[in-house]
């Protein structure tokens, strides 16, 4: 028997703080109220909100310089899930899980879905990884991937996406997001037009293969580790690939993929309008693509993000369904309450921007009322709805304060003793 949180103890947690939540909650509703919003109606919305999490983000990440597992980490994909099920537990709001292939690779794909399942989880979009040598790989990926200027390599890993469909079909996914690392080190190095119709090429045989109801996500990144050009550098060559695609390829918005001070919550609006934004890898950043916290850096640009979503949302922006996940490296913090955290701080962006009259909004841009459509954005930012999120927890029987319950509950002392070997998996390193 391995351990596991039961219900009895996260509902003894909460009596603690149960008479303080009402406190709180009922304080924030009378404000809200004053205000014309229905604090219900927030709590509703936070209740209904969901992101998913990424399988490797459970274990201690990296840099290249370092890496130092902590206790009782993940050994298998299988141990993923359950660090998953203990944050969805906590949390309520982390229902789903982005595999990552191979990382992530078993033999019975039943049996992990049946695991997630016993878990309340289910599967969401399947990352491919084309930019790192797999054991036993024929070809390497040292010169690219989908665009490299060998087409035997191009094939596998054409080949490799083809497999990571096949594994997503299996465990009931829906998507496939594909970054490649793909691009050039030197001036001189590749050619930057022909890269991109190789990727074209590439893509184009994936695209073929998807099963009728699936999307693929493109993912683009700046710079790293490709520090001359990148082949999917930005918004525009994954916009540019996406539409010639077709309806099913859309563009997948990493927050840390960006040049410092980009405004991507106008990327997003963009996207949105096109109909092609396929959803969020959500994390934080001060330098580059750093893979900090979400929110722990830059919180109101998380919020503003959100502001285009809740507004794209309300307004029911044709063809807008975002997939909304998690893609961090937890280097120095317990991941699982790292991830928990996480969740909280992007649940907490999507009801502050809920907050916001969108037709008040209007009205003071209409008159270019200037600082008052500015306050309407802030006053939202700045209010504190810390209670409708513990209390939406509360109704789902979930922890009103998750990361003390899952202090308290000594669920990784636990796992350092079952799990003695841990450390070995190769789990976001990168
Ligand atoms: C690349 O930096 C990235 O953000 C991609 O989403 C990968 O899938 C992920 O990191 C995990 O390595
Ligand atoms: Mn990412
Ligand atoms: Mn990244």
């Amino acid at each position: 028997m391995t351990f596991s949180i039961s219900a009895d103890f996260i509902g003894a947690q909460n009596r603690k703080a149960e008479a303080a939540l009402a406190e709180d909650y009922a304080a924030l509703g009378r404000q809200l109220e004053r205000r014309g919003v229905d604090i219900e109606k927030m709590t509703a919305r936070a209740m209904a909100y969901a992101v998913a999490v990424p399988s490797w983000g459970v274990g201690t990440g990296g840099t290249r310089f370092a890496r130092f597992p902590g206790p009782g980490e993940p050994r298998n994909v299988f141990d993923k899930i359950d660090d998953c099920g203990v944050i969805h537990q906590l949390g309520r709001v982390t229902p789903t899980v982005s595999p990552h292939i191979p990382w992530d690779k078993v033999d019975d794909y039943s049996a992990l879905r049946q695991k997630a399942a016993s878990h309340d989880l289910t599967f969401d979009a399947v990352n491919s990884n084309s930019f790192q040598d797999a054991k036993g790989q024929k070809l390497s990926y040292k010169f690219g991937s989908l665009t490299h200027a060998d087409p035997g390599t191009r094939a596998q890993a054409v080949e490799h996406n083809l497999e990571c469909i096949e594994i997503g079909r299996k465990l009931g996914s829906s998507a496939l997001t594909v970054w490649i690392a793909d691009g050039s080190n030197f001036p001189g190095q590749s050619n930057l037009n022909a890269a991109f119709d190789r990727y074209m090429a590439s893509l184009r045989e994936i695209y073929d293969a998807l099963p009728k109801d699936w999307s693929v996500f493109l993912e683009h990144k700046l710079y790293e580790p490709a520090f001359y050009s990148t082949v999917i550098s930005d918004w525009g060559s994954s916009f540019m690939a996406a539409s010639e695609l077709g309806p099913k390829a859309k563009c997948l918005v990493d927050l840390g993929h960006h040049a410092p001070n980009t405004n991507i919550e106008q990327i997003v609006a963009r996207l949105i309008r096109a109909q092609k934004l396929a959803g969020f890898h959500f994390n934080d950043s001060k330098y580059g693509d750093d893979d900090l916290d979400s929110g722990s850096v830059d919180p109101f640009r998380l919020f503003l993000v959100f502001n285009e979503l809740v507004d794209a949302e309300l307004r029911k922006a044709p063809g807008f369904n975002p997939a909304y996940m998690i893609d961090q490296s937890h280097n120095v913090t317990d991941p699982i309450e790292s991830l928990i955290q996480s969740a909280n701080e992007i649940q907490r962006a999507y009801v502050q921007a809920s907050l916001i009259d969108r037709a008040v909004l209007a009205a003071v841009q209409a008159e270019s009322d200037v600082l008052g459509g500015h306050l309407l954005v802030k006053q939202a930012f700045v209010t504190d709805v810390s209670p409708v999120l513990a209390e939406a927890r509360r109704r789902k029987s979930g922890a009103i304060d998750p990361i003390a319950t899952y202090r308290a509950s000594g669920y990784r002392r636990h796992k350092a003793e079952e799990r003695p070997d841990s450390g070995t998996a190769s789990a976001g390193i990168v």
